[in-house]
């Protein structure tokens, strides 16, 4: 046991591990024994069933594989910046997790030093780090309206919008086909408190291209990477103050409407950045309908960046950390109940490597 890897990761481990253990085995026809994963990945679109090697419940048995001998799949963010400098962290990363997220290096900040210039340099070492740690690699994101470098409000305008975003597309999709589970196309669309006649979050993208950009991300994401789980991920779509039920109506609304397009979309990202103190406002039957009409448009459901913030629970660090788990409990209990749901993302792995704690 690595001295940083804190009670936070064993609490997790063990509200995980209590969930993904119960009563889930109805929605599980992706449960798979040892033997059987290799056969079932195939005929799953693109699931992959990770052999569980040890057994759910032991606390030292790997998240990874106690997700997996329920059919989930298991990963979170990491970024170059840490995972390189810090073998332990690394080392425990690979242990547990049987998915890597960049958590900025696949950015447009990160990538893009110019208009007609990338960097691959941090990207490549992430894929890199997954492949030699037999971990799946997940994108994020190819079209967010923050983590712009300057350059792009200087350079870019309704002339050349469309043509800069597919540009990107192109060559980052691209460039990691064949390497690349899923990725984050769109992320942050839809306004935090939409309104039916605006549900649009401000983001440069529509200005230079409308709302079409949506639907053009995808498509051009899909020509570069046909294998490639394509996902719109969102946020503000756990909890149920009021502004939250007309996000989760604004969403399924944009989500009926690409589909109905034929947009070439497979799944979403609830990123679920709970807030320990306000777990009250979820709600757990909103959620359920809300996962239920998701499922009903035959998308998969990512838990794509889950963690709890505690800057306002109590001091007492055991009664925190108490309050914490079961937020987590309280949370995965109703997610995993529904069966489109495949994996569980969590930001980060470590209290001492969270955009929390900056
Ligand atoms: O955790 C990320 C943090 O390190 C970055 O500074 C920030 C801006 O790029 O993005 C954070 O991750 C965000 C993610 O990309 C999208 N959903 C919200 C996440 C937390 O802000």
């Amino acid at each position: 046991m690595h001295d940083w890897a804190i009670t936070r990761r064993q609490l997790l481990r063990f509200s995980t591990a209590s969930i993904v253990t119960a009563g889930v085995t109805s929605c599980r026809s992706l449960l798979a024994t040892r033997s059987e994963a290799s056969d079932q990945s195939d005929e799953n679109n693109n699931r992959v069933i990770l052999p569980s090697t040890c057994v759910p419940l032991n606390s030292e048995c790997p998240l990874k594989d106690q997700a997996a001998s329920r059919g989930l799949i298991y990963g979170a963010a990491g970024k170059y910046k840490t995972l390189s400098a810090d073998l332990d962290l690394a080392n425990v990363l690979a242990q547990e997790c049987a998915l890597l997220v960049p958590e900025n290096d696949f950015k447009w900040q990160a990538l893009r030093p110019g208009l007609n210039q990338f960097d691959f340099s941090r990207s490549d070492w992430m894929a890199d780090f997954a492949m030699e740690r037999e971990m799946l690699l997940r994108g994020h994101t190819l079209v967010w309206y923050k983590s712009l470098p300057r350059w792009v409000e200087e350079q870019v305008s309704v002339e050349n919008g469309e043509a800069v975003m597919v540009d990107h597309i192109r060559t980052v999709a691209h460039r990691y086909a064949g390497r690349m589970h899923s990725w984050d196309v769109v992320n942050e669309a839809i306004a935090p408190e939409p309104t039916v006649e605006n549900p649009w979050r401000p983001s440069p993208w529509l200005d230079w291209i409308g709302p079409d950009y949506v639907a053009k991300a995808f498509h051009a994401a899909h020509e570069a990477d046909p294998e490639a789980l394509l996902i719109y991920n969102e946020n503000g779509l756990w909890w149920d103050a009021p502004e939250g039920e007309a996000k989760k109506v604004a969403v399924l609304r944009l989500l009926e409407n690409l589909k109905t397009q034929g947009v070439p979309i497979h799944g979403v990202g609830i990123q679920s950045h709970l807030r320990g103190h306000l777990m009250e406002q979820f709600q757990p039957e909103k959620m359920r309908q809300f996962l239920q009409h998701v499922a009903d448009l035959d998308l998969e459901i990512f838990i794509s960046e889950l963690d709890v913030r505690d800057t306002e629970l109590p001091d007492d660090i055991e009664e925190r950390d108490r309050l914490i788990a079961g937020a987590y409990q309280d949370y995965l209990s109703v997610i995993l109940e529904q069966p489109a749901v495949s994996t569980i993302v969590t930001w980060g792995l470590s209290d001492r490597d969270t955009w929390h704690s900056k």
